[in-house]
């Protein structure tokens, strides 16, 4: 059933397995960037970290609860954004989960801090819009897009503003490397729907992260562009919407998706073979989670050409109740709508410790 659902979508074959893994895995990388997120106009020359606060009382001492400025450097210029860390408490080391979030609340809705770290896990939380705003960009607005863009043209196949924020999660990484608490080999980065698109960009850019986790992220991001629903290409560009997250190359498809050399189980497919896991709400169709979770089946044949696990799954639609947890990738489907919920949290933490524990 599910191979006949992925046929009908007419998606490009994401590895015919003759070319090394590694090389094709720069060109997926490659394509995603030239059609559809853009390159980044300059790389930072320095990053340092300066803490700037600390609360040892946070969750009742379990953990440390830190503001870090983050200083990057190209050239000259330099840019700086804030950090929020929570530093468990414990002896030894401890996954460590970089989360790409909406506002800098230290516990957040999105965020549940205490609950995280009773499990054992570190995070590093980074408000978005610090880095750049969610907007075009303004003449006269001192953040990072201006830095970036300072003395550079822009061209069709610049970055919009999600590889921007996914850059910003690989210097949030940096930090982690510092902190002596950290498993370098278990980091983690999350995002949800707009930021769940960039979680996914940021594990395809940065191999360090061994687990990438996108939640309802949708359009342009787990979901199948091809014959979705709800949010399409076309929707996701007009001027009046969100056209500045993407390049410019992004918005030629819009009235012709078939003619997209990808499609987004390229983004999945990225990340391998590490572990994503992609979860989608039932309520949620504007994100389309039939989309999300074929992009996966799709994007599993990497996995299991590399002699790896993939997706596991009975060859039907996951129902609300399933945790399909047993191969490298993950998903779940949860009642309710778009929102990124303690469930979600839960669901996905139980399959990271089913790996590393
Ligand atoms: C919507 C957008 C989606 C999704 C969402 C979000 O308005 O159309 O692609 O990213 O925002 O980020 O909350």
């Amino acid at each position: 059933m599910l191979k006949e659902l992925i046929e009908k979508r007419n998606i490009p074959l994401v590895w015919d397995g003759t070319a090394p893994w590694e090389t094709r895995r720069k060109e997926l990388v490659d394509i995603l960037l030239k059609e559809e997120y853009g390159y980044m106009p300059k790389k930072p020359t320095d990053i340092s970290f300066e803490t700037v606060m600390e609360d040892t009382s946070f969750c009742a001492g379990k953990a440390l609860l830190r503001k870090v400025n983050a200083n990057i450097s190209f050239g000259e210029d330099k840019y700086t954004f804030p950090i929020y860390c929570a530093l468990p408490n414990i002896e030894g080391k401890c996954p460590f989960i970089v989360h790409i979030n909406f506002r800098s609340d230290f516990p957040d809705r999105y965020m549940p801090a205490e609950e995280i770290v009773d499990r054992g896990y570190g995070v590093l939380m980074f408000n978005y819009k610090d880095v750049t705003l969610d907007a075009y960009h303004k003449e006269g607005v001192n953040d990072l897009y201006s830095v970036l863009y300072k003395g550079e043209e822009i061209k069709s196949d610049s970055a919009g503003k999600i590889m921007i924020w996914a850059n910003a999660a690989s210097w949030v990484l940096e930090y982690a490397l510092t902190l002596p608490m950290a498993d370098p080999d278990n980091l983690i980065v999350a995002g949800h729907s707009r930021l769940g698109k960039t979680a996914l960009l940021a594990g395809a850019l940065e191999e360090r992260f061994k687990f990438v986790y996108s939640n309802d992220s949708g359009c342009s991001g787990a979901a199948i562009t091809r014959d979705k629903i709800g949010e399409t290409l076309w929707l996701i560009t007009r001027d009046e919407t969100f056209r500045y997250w993407f390049n410019e190359n992004y918005y030629k498809h819009r009235d012709d998706v078939h003619s997209l050399p990808f499609d987004q189980h390229f983004l999945i497919a990225a990340s391998a073979p590490r572990y994503v896991y992609v979860a989608s709400a039932k309520l949620d169709s504007w994100a389309d989670p039939e989309s999300e979770f074929l992009s996966c089946v799709a994007a599993s044949e990497v996995w299991e050409k590399l002699g790896k696990k993939g997706l596991i799954t009975p060859d039907k639609l996951p129902a609300t109740s399933d945790n399909v947890h047993e191969g490298d990738i993950g998903y779940h489907v949860r009642e309710g709508a778009h929102y990124f919920s303690r469930e979600d949290w839960n669901r996905f933490l139980d399959f990271v410790d089913s790996k590393i524990k």
